[in-house]
């Protein structure tokens, strides 16, 4: 097993949250002060959804804040694009402080918007970074020669959809975008794959946390594999595993508001080169994992598919 789950998983579940929610799932994950934070998604009982916060010691034990972190914004041009709430967020620390990006939903499609926070107490809404149909934008937590980059998954008509690469000067513009992760043809991941985790760096290269789907008769399959970019140049991909690191086996990974997800929003890396991996089960819960990150990168650099 290349991933060992948290023998007291699901870690956080809606039993856990001091206001009314029907799901805890897709959380970012981060370090801060020694304490690791948790934004978790939230569905109400309109089928829309709010980001929650949650606070543990030890990575696995999180008590959950009194009010829900970050709720549809009600004016402005935020207003208007997270009128059907806001999803999946990510969190990346770059510069001293911590960007959180979301998924913005409305009656005009799904955008991405970004947030930054110093202290997870008061928040700034930035911009919203993309157009209509692109969702999974992680950020990587470091300047790539001199400009922010990022991963992150357009929708398309003509082709599965697959992970890109874009830059940014400045965080609000992005561009100089190449396609970078293809799924392939009759494999765990042909129907679409997406960025999950926000990008780790080893020495070998960034080591990326990523989903893909699987169509059945019984309905899509959502698991977790990874991949490890260059650190110089992340555009250029030194290998995906062919092999998923995760697939849903628990109860609550089978069974739930959608069935037979696990889907990654978040990771942390160690110092003694443990990596803690979270993920949410059916969309119905969150849970927890230990993976060693050399065997990741192993998995990565020997066993491996072409990225396109
Ligand atoms: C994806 C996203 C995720 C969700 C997954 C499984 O398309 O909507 O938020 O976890 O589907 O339902």
């Amino acid at each position: 097993m290349i991933v060992r789950r948290y023998e007291g998983n699901p870690i956080l579940t809606k039993h856990d949250v001091p206001y009314p929610v029907e799901t805890v799932h897709n959380a970012a994950i981060t370090k801060c002060n020694n304490r690791y934070i948790m934004l978790f998604r939230s569905h109400l009982r309109t089928g829309r959804s709010i980001i929650g916060i949650a606070e543990s010691m030890d990575g696995f034990h999180f008590i959950v804040g009194p009010k829900p972190f970050i709720t549809p914004s009600t004016d402005g041009v935020f207003g208007e694009y997270e009128e059907y709430g806001v999803e999946d967020p990510r969190i990346c620390y770059i510069g001293g402080e911590y960007l959180i990006t979301y998924s913005a939903y409305s009656r005009h499609g799904v955008r991405i918007g970004l947030i930054r926070t110093q202290d997870f107490i008061s928040i700034e809404r930035v911009s919203l970074i993309t157009q209509a149909d692109l969702r999974n934008v992680v950020i990587f937590p470091e300047k790539i020669n001199g400009r922010y980059a990022r991963l992150d998954r357009p929708h398309s008509e003509l082709s599965p959809w697959s992970i890109w690469i874009s830059y940014s000067p400045d965080l609000v513009h992005w561009g100089d975008s190449k396609v970078v992760i293809k799924p392939v043809k009759y494999h765990w991941d042909e129907m679409k794959i997406g960025p999950g985790a926000t990008p780790i760096k080893t020495s070998r290269g960034w080591l990326s946390i990523y989903h893909g789907v699987f169509k059945t008769m019984d309905g899509a399959v959502y698991r977790l594999g990874v991949a490890l970019h260059d650190l110089l140049d992340p555009s250029k991909v030194l290998g995906v595993a062919d092999e998923w690191i995760l697939q849903p086996e628990d109860d609550w990974e089978v069974t739930g508001y959608v069935h037979n997800v696990v889907f990654s929003c978040g990771a942390v890396l160690e110092e003694d080169g443990s990596v803690k991996i979270y993920w949410g089960g059916a969309d119905t819960v969150m849970c927890g994992g230990m993976a060693k990150v050399d065997d990741l990168v192993e998995l990565c650099l020997t066993k491996n598919r072409p990225p396109l």
